[in-house]
């Protein structure tokens, strides 16, 4: 559970109520939720039900198509061909039973990947570290991040990281604006200074919430990865047990590459969580358990929408009862 919504005095009800207000207002609704996932629904359960449901037994045939469908729908080619093999070597689960089937290994990969709360304590600075390719939504994440826990009653600072980027830091600073936070911007100065002067400022002015941009392209993807490195070797160096989240930025729609991405930030970076935005309107909702399977790493987050509210807490049993549920 999160912890900052925990009720830290029985007797404050006034404290109770906002955070209990504050929980709400990012948790998704069911209906909202099955509303957002519901081109994924389509593609991940109901073209693969329909298509098997009504036969008698398994066969290669059906087997292949599904393997098809299930590549089409963003799991991935390894984990489409392991849930196939799956069922081709066995006897006991008929095609009527494919969705419970379905169901039920989705449900184990999610559970390996980790909770998906996010990692927040009481009482001492949390940082987050917010890592992508260029356009995933990294600082719209950092913008509407900012305000849903400063809506909660922490205290937020973000640090202008993507120094790269012409009018980066500008973007930062109308978003923080916005979010009511302050901001830790430097023009022109390098992301790992920024980031320094950043932790020193938040832990010399009791932060609860340190939310750190970065650049989403350097030069080269090298450059990128060393960079990220950089400003991580300095939290670890500053605050090394203050780094809660490092979490990467997925854009929905780019799928199966959502999957190389998570290798090469998850190579430069140790990566706790995934975000994935854009999930407004994509039919690319599978890439969760495919990220879940290949790099054990939960999905926190949602994007819904370009607005500062369009940010939602995931939940991996009402995304599989949302995608499963009965039509
Ligand atoms: N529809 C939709 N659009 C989003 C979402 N999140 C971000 N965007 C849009 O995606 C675009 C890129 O977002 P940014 O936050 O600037 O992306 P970034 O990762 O910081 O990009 P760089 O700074 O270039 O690395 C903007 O137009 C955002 O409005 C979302 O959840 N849904
Ligand atoms: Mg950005």
């Amino acid at each position: 559970m999160f912890n900052f919504f925990k009720k830290n005095d029985s007797n404050n009800e006034q404290i109770e109520q906002k955070q209990e207000s504050s929980k709400s207002f990012w948790n998704f609704s069911f209906e909202g939720l099955k509303k957002t996932i519901s081109n994924t629904t389509q593609n991940l359960v109901n073209d693969v039900v329909a298509s098997i449901e009504e036969e008698e037994e398994f066969d290669d045939f059906i087997l292949d198509d599904m393997e098809d469908l299930l590549i089409k729908a963003d799991l991935g080619v390894g984990l489409a061909s392991s849930i196939t093999d799956k069922l081709r070597k066995q006897t006991k689960v008929k095609p009527s039973q494919i969705k419970q089937f379905l169901k039920e290994e989705f449900s184990a990969i999610l559970s390996t990947a980790g909770s998906s709360d996010l990692n927040i304590s009481d009482n001492e600075l949390n940082i987050f570290f917010i890592t992508g390719v260029n356009g995933a939504g990294k600082t719209t994440l950092i913008a509407k991040l900012a305000n849903n826990f400063r809506l909660s009653g922490k205290k937020v600072l973000v640090a202008a990281g993507d120094t790269f980027r012409a009018a980066a830091e500008e973007q930062l600073d109308i978003w923080a604006q916005r979010a009511q936070v302050d901001i830790v911007r430097k023009d022109g100065i390098d992301s790992a200074a920024v980031v320094y002067d950043a932790i020193k400022k938040a832990q010399n002015e009791n932060y609860d919430i340190l939310l750190i941009d970065t650049a989403g392209r350097l030069q080269n993807k090298r450059n990128l990865m060393e960079e990220l490195n950089k400003v991580k070797a300095v939290i670890d160096k500053l605050a090394p047990n203050c780094l809660k989240e490092s979490m990467l930025v997925l854009d929905a729609n780019t799928g199966q590459n959502g999957l190389s991405q998570a290798k090469l930030f998850s190579e430069a970076v140790n990566l706790t969580s995934v975000a994935l935005t854009k999930l407004d309107g994509s039919a690319k909702g599978g890439i969760i358990i495919a990220i879940a399977k290949e790099f054990q790493l939960p999905v926190k987050l949602i994007g819904v929408g370009e607005k500062i509210d369009d940010l939602k807490l995931f939940n991996p049993n009402d995304f599989l009862n949302a995608l499963f549920e009965k039509k």
